[in-house]
Protein backbone atom coordinates (compact mmCIF):
# COMPACT_ATOMS: atom_id res chain seq x y z
CA UNK A 1 0.00 0.00 0.00
CA UNK A 2 1.35 3.25 -0.83
CA UNK A 3 1.75 6.40 1.91
CA UNK A 4 1.33 10.05 0.89
CA UNK A 5 2.67 12.33 2.93
CA UNK A 6 1.43 16.11 2.57
CA UNK A 7 0.09 18.54 4.39
CA UNK A 8 -3.13 17.66 5.65
CA UNK A 9 -5.05 20.71 5.48
CA UNK A 10 -4.86 21.77 1.83
CA UNK A 11 -4.67 20.39 -1.47
CA UNK A 12 -1.42 22.04 -2.57
CA UNK A 13 1.20 19.65 -4.55
CA UNK A 14 -0.19 16.54 -2.65
CA UNK A 15 -2.98 17.00 -4.83
CA UNK A 16 -1.58 16.00 -7.74
CA UNK A 17 -0.39 12.88 -6.39
CA UNK A 18 -3.90 12.30 -4.60
CA UNK A 19 -5.94 12.49 -8.08
CA UNK A 20 -3.36 9.87 -9.35
CA UNK A 21 -3.38 7.62 -6.62
CA UNK A 22 -7.65 7.65 -6.86
CA UNK A 23 -7.06 7.09 -10.82
CA UNK A 24 -5.17 4.22 -10.02
CA UNK A 25 -7.48 2.86 -7.80
CA UNK A 26 -5.15 1.16 -5.16
CA UNK A 27 -5.67 1.72 -1.62
CA UNK A 28 -3.52 4.49 -0.06
CA UNK A 29 -2.87 6.14 3.14
CA UNK A 30 -2.49 9.97 3.28
CA UNK A 31 -0.68 9.93 6.03
CA UNK A 32 -0.34 13.50 7.57
CA UNK A 33 -4.31 12.96 7.59
CA UNK A 34 -3.96 10.16 10.05
CA UNK A 35 -3.60 10.79 13.62
CA UNK A 36 0.22 11.51 15.02
CA UNK A 37 0.42 11.66 11.02
CA UNK A 38 1.88 15.06 10.96
CA UNK A 39 4.75 14.04 13.14
CA UNK A 40 5.66 11.32 11.43
CA UNK A 41 6.25 13.71 8.62
CA UNK A 42 8.19 16.53 10.56
CA UNK A 43 10.17 13.00 11.67
CA UNK A 44 11.47 12.26 8.06
CA UNK A 45 11.37 15.72 7.14
CA UNK A 46 14.13 16.12 9.95
CA UNK A 47 16.00 13.26 7.72
CA UNK A 48 16.86 11.19 10.86
CA UNK A 49 17.39 7.57 9.82
CA UNK A 50 16.91 7.80 6.17
CA UNK A 51 19.61 7.22 3.41
CA UNK A 52 17.41 9.52 1.02
CA UNK A 53 15.72 12.05 2.81
CA UNK A 54 13.14 14.43 0.90
CA UNK A 55 13.13 18.38 0.96
CA UNK A 56 10.13 18.61 0.84
CA UNK A 57 6.44 17.53 1.04
CA UNK A 58 4.58 15.73 -1.24
CA UNK A 59 6.71 12.62 -0.93
CA UNK A 60 5.43 9.10 -1.50
CA UNK A 61 6.59 5.67 0.34
CA UNK A 62 6.04 2.48 -1.80
CA UNK A 63 7.66 -0.53 0.12
CA UNK A 64 11.38 0.45 0.82
CA UNK A 65 11.30 3.54 -1.39
CA UNK A 66 10.76 6.90 -0.60
CA UNK A 67 10.34 9.42 -3.42
CA UNK A 68 10.18 13.15 -3.30
CA UNK A 69 9.40 15.45 -6.17
CA UNK A 70 5.92 15.88 -7.46
CA UNK A 71 7.13 15.27 -11.61
CA UNK A 72 9.13 12.60 -10.39
CA UNK A 73 6.49 10.61 -7.85
CA UNK A 74 4.20 11.02 -11.22
CA UNK A 75 6.45 9.76 -13.02
CA UNK A 76 6.91 6.52 -10.84
CA UNK A 77 3.30 6.45 -10.48
CA UNK A 78 2.83 6.86 -13.89
CA UNK A 79 5.00 3.82 -15.35
CA UNK A 80 3.73 1.36 -12.53
CA UNK A 81 -0.23 1.88 -13.12
CA UNK A 82 0.19 2.49 -16.57
CA UNK A 83 -0.22 6.70 -16.32
CA UNK A 84 2.71 7.19 -18.65
CA UNK A 85 3.10 6.35 -22.31
CA UNK A 86 5.01 3.23 -22.78
CA UNK A 87 7.72 4.33 -25.45
CA UNK A 88 10.78 5.95 -24.17
CA UNK A 89 10.45 9.20 -25.68
CA UNK A 90 6.25 9.54 -24.20
CA UNK A 91 7.57 8.99 -21.31
CA UNK A 92 10.47 11.95 -21.58
CA UNK A 93 7.70 13.94 -22.75
CA UNK A 94 5.32 13.54 -19.97
CA UNK A 95 7.64 13.92 -17.26
CA UNK A 96 9.00 17.16 -18.82
CA UNK A 97 5.58 18.62 -19.08
CA UNK A 98 4.95 17.53 -15.69
CA UNK A 99 8.52 19.78 -15.32
CA UNK A 100 6.24 22.58 -16.53
CA UNK A 101 3.27 22.19 -14.14
CA UNK A 102 6.30 22.77 -11.66
CA UNK A 103 7.69 25.77 -12.86
CA UNK A 104 3.95 27.17 -13.44
CA UNK A 105 2.77 26.23 -9.81
CA UNK A 106 6.15 27.83 -8.48
CA UNK A 107 4.61 31.18 -10.45
CA UNK A 108 1.25 30.96 -9.06
CA UNK A 109 2.38 30.59 -5.40
CA UNK A 110 4.99 33.80 -6.34
CA UNK A 111 1.65 35.78 -6.69
CA UNK A 112 0.67 35.37 -3.37
CA UNK A 113 3.96 35.23 -1.67
CA UNK A 114 6.19 37.65 -4.16
CA UNK A 115 8.62 38.49 -1.44
CA UNK A 116 9.26 35.75 1.18
CA UNK A 117 7.34 31.84 1.84
CA UNK A 118 7.87 32.41 5.54
CA UNK A 119 5.72 35.98 5.38
CA UNK A 120 2.27 36.55 5.69
CA UNK A 121 -0.01 37.60 2.78
CA UNK A 122 -0.76 40.49 4.44
CA UNK A 123 3.05 41.46 4.83
CA UNK A 124 3.65 41.36 0.96
CA UNK A 125 0.06 42.82 -0.42
CA UNK A 126 1.85 45.92 -2.41
CA UNK A 127 4.16 43.38 -3.74
CA UNK A 128 1.50 40.75 -4.68
CA UNK A 129 -0.44 42.82 -6.85
CA UNK A 130 2.38 44.05 -8.68
CA UNK A 131 3.25 40.78 -9.35
CA UNK A 132 -0.36 39.25 -9.91
CA UNK A 133 -0.55 41.78 -12.43
CA UNK A 134 2.35 41.01 -14.66
CA UNK A 135 1.05 36.74 -13.63
CA UNK A 136 -1.91 37.54 -15.56
CA UNK A 137 -1.19 39.71 -18.33
CA UNK A 138 2.45 37.63 -19.34
CA UNK A 139 2.88 34.10 -17.89
CA UNK A 140 -0.75 32.65 -17.41
CA UNK A 141 -0.70 33.39 -21.17
CA UNK A 142 2.62 31.83 -21.97
CA UNK A 143 2.26 28.86 -19.98
CA UNK A 144 -1.66 27.99 -21.20
CA UNK A 145 -1.27 29.02 -24.35
CA UNK A 146 1.16 26.28 -24.44
CA UNK A 147 -0.46 23.71 -23.21
CA UNK A 148 -3.86 24.41 -25.35
CA UNK A 149 -1.39 24.44 -28.58
CA UNK A 150 -0.47 20.43 -27.17
CA UNK A 151 -4.18 19.48 -26.79
CA UNK A 152 -4.36 21.27 -30.76
CA UNK A 153 -2.20 19.29 -32.25
CA UNK A 154 -4.28 16.38 -31.89
CA UNK A 155 -7.69 17.05 -32.55
CA UNK A 156 -9.06 13.69 -32.12
CA UNK A 157 -7.07 12.55 -29.29
CA UNK A 158 -9.28 12.39 -26.17
CA UNK A 159 -6.40 12.85 -23.75
CA UNK A 160 -2.89 15.60 -24.20
CA UNK A 161 -0.33 12.34 -25.35
CA UNK A 162 -3.04 10.04 -27.36
CA UNK A 163 -6.00 8.83 -26.64
CA UNK A 164 -5.39 7.05 -23.43
CA UNK A 165 -5.30 8.96 -19.82
CA UNK A 166 -1.98 10.21 -18.65
CA UNK A 167 -0.45 11.99 -15.49
CA UNK A 168 0.05 14.92 -17.44
CA UNK A 169 -3.68 15.36 -17.83
CA UNK A 170 -4.64 14.46 -14.29
CA UNK A 171 -2.08 17.60 -13.81
CA UNK A 172 -3.91 19.98 -16.33
CA UNK A 173 -7.39 19.08 -14.58
CA UNK A 174 -5.74 20.20 -11.10
CA UNK A 175 -4.14 23.58 -12.95
CA UNK A 176 -7.60 24.64 -14.98
CA UNK A 177 -9.35 23.54 -11.54
CA UNK A 178 -6.98 25.52 -9.51
CA UNK A 179 -7.08 29.31 -11.81
CA UNK A 180 -10.46 28.56 -11.60
CA UNK A 181 -10.63 28.94 -8.56
CA UNK A 182 -8.05 31.32 -7.56
CA UNK A 183 -8.73 33.90 -10.23
CA UNK A 184 -12.17 33.33 -11.51
CA UNK A 185 -13.05 36.88 -13.30
CA UNK A 186 -9.74 36.71 -15.15
CA UNK A 187 -10.45 33.52 -16.10
CA UNK A 188 -14.22 33.85 -17.15
CA UNK A 189 -12.91 36.38 -19.47
CA UNK A 190 -9.96 34.07 -21.26
CA UNK A 191 -11.75 31.21 -21.12
CA UNK A 192 -12.22 31.68 -25.20
CA UNK A 193 -8.19 31.20 -25.14
CA UNK A 194 -8.45 27.88 -23.80
CA UNK A 195 -11.40 25.50 -25.07
CA UNK A 196 -9.34 22.45 -25.57
CA UNK A 197 -7.93 22.78 -21.87
CA UNK A 198 -11.02 23.34 -20.83
CA UNK A 199 -12.79 20.41 -21.99
CA UNK A 200 -9.78 18.65 -20.97
CA UNK A 201 -10.69 19.38 -17.96
CA UNK A 202 -14.49 18.38 -17.14
CA UNK A 203 -13.23 15.09 -19.19
CA UNK A 204 -11.26 14.22 -16.68
CA UNK A 205 -13.75 15.72 -13.73
CA UNK A 206 -16.17 13.31 -14.99
CA UNK A 207 -14.15 10.10 -15.37
CA UNK A 208 -15.87 7.93 -12.84
CA UNK A 209 -12.94 7.67 -10.20
CA UNK A 210 -12.25 10.80 -10.58
CA UNK A 211 -15.85 12.19 -9.91
CA UNK A 212 -16.33 9.99 -7.07
CA UNK A 213 -13.15 11.29 -5.35
CA UNK A 214 -14.32 15.20 -6.12
CA UNK A 215 -17.65 14.79 -3.97
CA UNK A 216 -15.72 12.22 -1.15
CA UNK A 217 -14.72 14.03 2.00
CA UNK A 218 -11.08 12.91 0.44
CA UNK A 219 -11.10 15.91 -1.87
CA UNK A 220 -9.87 18.89 0.76
CA UNK A 221 -11.52 22.14 -0.70
CA UNK A 222 -9.56 24.84 -2.29
CA UNK A 223 -8.68 27.71 0.91
CA UNK A 224 -6.49 30.08 1.31
CA UNK A 225 -3.73 28.49 2.53
CA UNK A 226 -2.90 26.60 -0.57
CA UNK A 227 -1.18 27.00 -3.33
CA UNK A 228 -4.15 28.35 -5.30
CA UNK A 229 -5.65 31.29 -3.53
CA UNK A 230 -8.08 33.37 -3.71
CA UNK A 231 -8.17 37.24 -2.80
CA UNK A 232 -10.50 39.56 -4.73
CA UNK A 233 -8.27 41.84 -4.91
CA UNK A 234 -5.62 40.08 -6.90
CA UNK A 235 -8.45 39.08 -9.50
CA UNK A 236 -9.08 41.73 -11.35
N1 LIG B 1 9.59 20.97 -6.42
C1 LIG B 1 8.90 20.38 -5.31
C2 LIG B 1 8.41 21.49 -4.40
C3 LIG B 1 7.96 20.98 -3.07
C4 LIG B 1 7.40 22.09 -2.22
O1 LIG B 1 7.66 23.28 -2.43
N2 LIG B 1 6.59 21.70 -1.21
C5 LIG B 1 5.97 22.67 -0.36
C6 LIG B 1 4.52 22.36 -0.10
S1 LIG B 1 3.60 22.46 -1.62
C7 LIG B 1 6.69 22.72 0.97
O2 LIG B 1 6.21 22.25 1.98
N3 LIG B 1 7.86 23.34 0.94
C8 LIG B 1 8.65 23.54 2.11
C9 LIG B 1 9.82 24.42 1.80
O3 LIG B 1 10.07 24.71 0.62
O4 LIG B 1 10.49 24.83 2.73
C10 LIG B 1 7.74 19.51 -5.83
O5 LIG B 1 7.28 19.77 -6.95
O6 LIG B 1 7.30 18.58 -5.14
Amino acid sequence: MYELYYWSEIQGRGEFIRLALEEIAIPYRDRAREPGGEAAMMKMLSGRGLSQPPFAPPFLRAGKLLIAQTANILDFLGERHGLSPPSEAGRLFARQLQLTVTDFLVEVHDTHHPIGVQLYYEDQKREAKRRTGEFLKARVPKFLGYFERLLARRPRSAYSLGPRLSHVDLSLFQLMAGMGYAFPNYMRKAARHYPKLLALKERVAARPKIAAYLTSGRRIAFNESGIFRHYAELDR
